[in-house]
């Protein structure tokens, strides 16, 4: 992270209008020309220099995780950790800066927001230690159990390779063909299907650093640990239909979203957690191989234990310095914290460096200012494309005499020397073979299953339903519900009803012991209502008195009003923030009939999207008839009518503890 005044990170400065070398420019709007109607000539260096930097402005995206939006932060430590690990950054009290990105998956750079796919979580922490990556995801198992797959799993998910469509997902062929064959990724696919694979925004995603670390304490002690995020907002999805639309209207919505509530003040916070298990030789817990990212530990068998609080309050000043040319690396560890052998981060481990070289055009990628550890380095690497520091001495090697030993190697009993964690191996022979305890791909995917709500299981059937009713190859689509009979008969039965299959026939029927773990399901908890949007319908007629109530009992609650109105302009004292024309349910948590709205094409939308979307409605006195008109059914739960408007909006507000009116789903 660049500091605030330091002059070399500043690309900006002075007043006057200059060439790349410094010389002041009188004119940028016009090409030298042998007078005014040309031809312009060779000679015109500013117009080379202009246009060739802008010819070479864009660089590689990212292979996968592309499209991403992120922001600057801290992270407190609680200092709970510390009994598992020295980490100083996880000591009582520690701050310590961070820079975090989110991102989808599959999509590119200028895919839409809310598609289905897993997002990923990273955070840059800038340790006093070093810099410490965790590079997670919003869902706790992965895909693949080795890395050797992960190519052929991003071919499969990406865009088919001769049209190059469909764009960021995946409901189409070669996506199913895979994971249908590969049955190692059939947890992760339930997630990916289920709530989790539409988010509401960034700041109610849950985050999971998925694979089991080793972590050392000052005794020496070991255990090995998983990391999580928890939003303090709690966790929250969009609905599919929603979503999609959100698509369309707001290709931006979770960019935008985190970007305009850092500017209100509405800083997102998260808990981060730990699981810690024993570190022993088998590597598992309770039978669940550790070392297997496609298995997570229920938190009802081990609790996440918070350890620190991340806020993020600063947007970055520019999107490509920062967001886009941040290079994570889950190698990029810190004393007291070490990898496992999880064949998949092990794999991590060569590609994230490599990327970087391709992606940010050499090895001197952490010289960008956000790369930038915040702790003094003296690495003695050298020279190399894009090297910005003037490095002195005559002796970039060591052992050396000449620059005086410098530098030195530090001592390895130091808390803040980083040291590999010594690991004893077990007698083994070199293979291609994973463990027999790999072998298991349907247990943990049907306990994911039974653990979620009636409403959850329903959007989880109906998105199986649309992506693989996106599929033209009958053979795919038979073959991923015969996969999904191997979790749920009642799951398959469903999917293959929807799909017009029969229910396949699990080569491994599904166990019957499997015990559900509730806090794998989003609902069911309480909220903070806090930054939540409310959308004041009003009409010709609304009084203006109904429009201040609202307004201020939704600031006072710490939500955010927005005022609609049939046009522009202020409804009394209030400006109104969206038309007619601009207004779009999808931005709205609930919403709010006040007096005075006519019948409407817009109204009808917002009522009939919000009803369906499980919103909360609150009607005032007199628009009920709206209601009725609209074909929206005033007894079902989470729609309130009444004369008074706070009392409505009081109800709206314990609405919306739950995010949605689930039980509208049943009813
Ligand atoms: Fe990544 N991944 N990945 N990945 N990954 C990248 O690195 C890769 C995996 C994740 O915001 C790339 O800098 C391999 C698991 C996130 O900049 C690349 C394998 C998890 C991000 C890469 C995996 C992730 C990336 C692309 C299989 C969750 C975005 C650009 C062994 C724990 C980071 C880049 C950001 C990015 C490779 C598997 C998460 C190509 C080979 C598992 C959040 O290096």
């Amino acid at each position: 992270m660049p500091s605030k005044d330091s002059q070399a990170d500043q690309a900006q400065q002075g007043d006057w209008l200059t060439s790349a070398q410094g010389a002041r420019l009188v004119d940028t709007d016009h090409s030298l020309k042998a007078g005014p109607r040309g031809p312009v000539l060779l000679q015109d260096h500013h117009l080379r220099e202009k246009i060739t930097h802008f010819d070479h402005e864009r660089i590689p995206e990212r292979v996968v995780h592309a499209r991403g939006a992120a922001a600057h932060g801290t992270f407190v430590s609680y200092g709970t950790a510390s009994n598992v690990t020295k980490a100083e950054f996880l000591r009582k009290g520690v701050e310590t800066p961070v820079f975090t990105r989110f991102s989808s998956v599959v999509g590119s750079r200028g895919s839409a927001d809310a598609v289905r796919d897993t997002r990923g979580f990273s955070t840059k922490f800038y340790t006093s230690d070093g810099v410490f990556d965790l590079v997670g995801n919003n869902i706790p198992v992965f895909f693949i159990q080795d890395a050797v797959k992960f190519p052929d799993v991003v071919h499969a998910a990406k865009p088919q390779p001769d049209r190059e469509i469909p764009q960021a997902q995946s409901a189409h062929d070669t996506f199913w063909d895979f994971v249908s064959l590969h049955t190692e990724a059939t947890h992760h696919t339930m997630w990916q299907m289920s709530d989790r694979g539409i988010p509401r925004s960034f700041r109610t995603m849950e985050g999971f650093g998925i694979h089991t670390f080793r972590v050392e304490n000052s005794d020496g002690d070991t255990s090995l640990v998983k990391f999580h995020w928890k939003p303090t907002a709690g966790v929250h999805s969009l609905v599919w239909e929603e979503a999609q639309m959100v698509n369309g209207i707001d290709p931006d919505f979770h960019r935008r979203d985190l970007a305009d509530a850092i500017e209100a003040g509405a800083f997102p916070e998260w808990e981060l957690g730990i699981q810690v298990f024993p570190d022993t030789p088998e590597e598992t817990f309770e039978g669940i191989d550790l070392l297997d990212p496609t298995k997570l530990v229920p938190e009802e068998l081990v609790a996440v234990q918070p350890i620190g609080k991340l806020t993020l309050n600063r947007n970055p000043s520019n999107y490509f310095a920062e967001t886009e040319q941040v290079a994570f690396h889950p190698g990029h560890l810190v004393p007291g914290i070490d990898v496992t052998n999880d064949p998949l981060l092990q794999g991590r481990l060569f590609s994230y460096l490599d990327t970087q070289i391709s992606r940010l055009g050499g090895p001197n990628f952490s010289q960008i200012p956000i790369n930038r550890p915040h702790c003094p380095v003296n690495d003695l690497f050298r020279d190399g494309m894009h090297q910005t520091a003037v490095h002195t001495g005559v002796a970039p090697y060591k052992p050396n005499t000449l620059d005086g030993g410098n530098p030195f190697t530090a001592d390895p009993d130091d808390d803040h020397t980083f040291v590999e964690i010594a690991q004893e191996l077990p007698k083994s022979v070199k293979e291609r073979r994973s463990p027999v305890s790999f072998d298991d791909h349907f247990t943990q995917a049907r306990m994911f299953w039974l653990s979620l709500t009636p409403v959850e299981q329903s959007h989880l059937v109906d998105a199986f339903t649309f992506e693989l009713g996106k599929c033209w190859d009958e053979t795919i689509r038979q073959r991923e519900v015969d996969v999904l009979a191997a979790v749920d008969a009642e799951l398959a039965q469903r999917v293959a009803s929807g799909l017009g299959l029969s229910p396949g026939r699990p080569n491994t029927p599904p166990a019957d012991d499997v015990a559900a773990s509730p806090a794998l399901s989003q609902i069911g908890e309480k909220w903070p209502v806090d930054g939540r949007r409310v959308g004041i319908v009003t009409g010709p007629k609304t009084d203006p008195k109904h429009v201040v109530t609202a307004r201020d009992f939704l600031v006072e609650a710490g939500m955010v009003p927005i005022t609609i109105a049939p046009v522009g302009g202020r409804v009394g004292d209030v400006p109104v923030e969206r038309t007619y024309l601009t207004a779009a349910s999808s931005e709205l948590d609930a919403l709010l009939l006040l007096d005075g709205v006519d019948a409407d094409p817009v109204v009808g939308l917002l009522l009939s999207e919000a009803w369906r979307h499980l919103k909360f409605i609150a009607v005032a006195g007199g628009a009920d008839a709206l209601l009725e008109e609209y074909g929206v059914p005033a007894s079902d739960p989470g729609i309130f009518t009444g004369a008074q408007v706070k009392s409505l909006l009081t109800k709206l507000r314990t609405g919306l503890e739950e995010h949605r009116a689930w039980s509208r789903a049943d009813s």
